[in-house]
């Protein structure tokens, strides 16, 4: 049976390798995408996309009611896959305002509108509202806790993750109130192609490729679950077509790394698959900075459940991910150097403290 899906935020790093694994997938389903196109949205992500006919992009806001109740209903969708949001845990702590917007309000919007439009169709089985969340939701580990398991409580730490969790609260609430056929997935640390420069993984390759610091927080022994991109829409794809609505269900790579570890990783892949460094070995660019206020030790993700209830292991490692990413970074300046913006560099410079450690 083919589906109408609604992709929020489908021009952003997720959200477009989403639309991208599912198009190739489902040829025959309507994918129509809302993004507001924020500084993190960019429609050259969905380049090859915008020609087929089943595909449609739409510019606009989530919190903006009557344009969601319009799609929803001229578009038929049955299926919204919700990516849209404000996503750096750095701009949290520097300006909270539009994570409380985004993440909460226009969860609650999407919500509200979705659940009318199933009403109003005489809530249809097939209907399902997936949201994609963060395993930040679980706030921190130490060295030797187990990992966030889908019972373990919230305990957000930075605005970023604090607003994922009153977004999860609400799609919680509307399958226990409304039965709204809600799905909620939390999952790990995502790297791969079409992330924006402000993450590390591709901070790292461009400031490598640029000659300039490689900024590394704290100690650098802050651990992250490492996912390739691809695995998680593989992981999305079968929650949406075998996952329980009511239920959540965690998504990880099984892949812990110290952030330092991460970076000399990227460091000799720079070294090995980059011609003509600016400064090599890439390494000595490395520079510990002032560490992020409230920065989380540790995530780790339990998958069990995902892989027992409905099959899913990811299937790349970080290694081969990792120079996967390094070569697309490498072969795609073209879609790198116009993020580089002056609205980027005023946030580099409100963000990064180089002189103390
Ligand atoms: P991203 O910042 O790359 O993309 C977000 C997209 O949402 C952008 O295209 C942006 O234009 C759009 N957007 C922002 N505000 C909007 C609004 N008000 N209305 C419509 N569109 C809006 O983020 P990402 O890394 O692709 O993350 C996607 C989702 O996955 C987020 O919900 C995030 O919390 C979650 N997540 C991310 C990771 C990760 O490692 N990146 C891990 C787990 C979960
Ligand atoms: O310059 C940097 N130096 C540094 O040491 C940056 C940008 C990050 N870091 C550290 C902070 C983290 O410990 O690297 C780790 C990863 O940082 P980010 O790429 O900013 O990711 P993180 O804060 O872990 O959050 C990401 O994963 C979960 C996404 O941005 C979130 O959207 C997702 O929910």
């Amino acid at each position: 049976m083919s589906r109408r899906l609604l992709v929020t935020g489908g021009a952003g790093f997720i959200g477009s390798n989403f639309v991208h694994h599912w198009c190739q997938h489902y040829p025959n389903d309507r994918v129509v995408v809302l993004d507001a196109l924020t500084y993190a949205g960019n429609r050259a992500n969905l380049a090859g996309l915008e020609e087929r006919e089943n595909f449609r992009f739409v510019q606009g806001d989530i919190c903006d009611r009557s344009l969601v109740d319009r799609l929803l209903q001229t578009e038929n969708i049955d299926t919204i896959t919700h990516f849209a949001a404000e996503s750096h845990v750095d701009r949290s702590i520097l300006g909270p305002g539009a994570f409380v917007q985004t993440n909460v309000v226009g969860t609650y919007t999407l919500l509200e509108a979705f659940r009318q439009h199933w009403q109003a169709n005489s809530q249809p089985a097939n209907y399902r509202f997936l949201h994609v969340s963060t395993d930040e939701v679980y706030g921190s580990l130490g060295a030797d806790d187990p990992a966030f398991s889908e019972t373990t409580p919230y305990a957000p730490n930075s605005p970023y993750s604090a607003s994922k969790a009153g977004s999860d609260h609400l799609v919680r609430a509307y399958y226990h109130t409304y039965e709204l056929p809600t799905i909620i997935t939390n999952c790990s640390n995502n790297y791969g192609p079409y992330q924006f420069p402000e993450k590390l993984i591709p901070l790292m390759c461009i400031n490598t490729l640029m000659g300039k610091p490689l900024p590394v927080y704290g100690d650098g022994k802050n651990v992250r679950d490492w996912l390739y991109v691809g695995d998680h829409c593989s992981a999305l794809d079968v929650v949406i077509n075998r996952g329980a609505p009511g239920e959540t269900y965690n998504i990880g790579g099984n892949n812990e790394v110290e952030n330092i570890n991460l970076v000399q990783m990227l460091c000799e892949l720079m070294d090995e698959l980059a011609p003509e460094l600016p400064v090599h070995p890439a390494q000595n660019l490395i520079t510990f900075v002032k560490d992020r206020p409230g920065h989380d030790r540790r995530y780790a993700i339990n998958a069990t459940k995902i892989k027992t209830q409905l099959g899913w292991t990811p299937s790349v490692t970080v290694a081969e991910g990792l120079r996967l990413t390094v070569k697309w970074y490498l072969t795609h300046h073209d879609w790198w150097q116009p993020l580089l913006s002056e609205e980027y560099q005023a946030y580099y410079q409100k963000n990064y403290v180089f002189s103390a450690s």
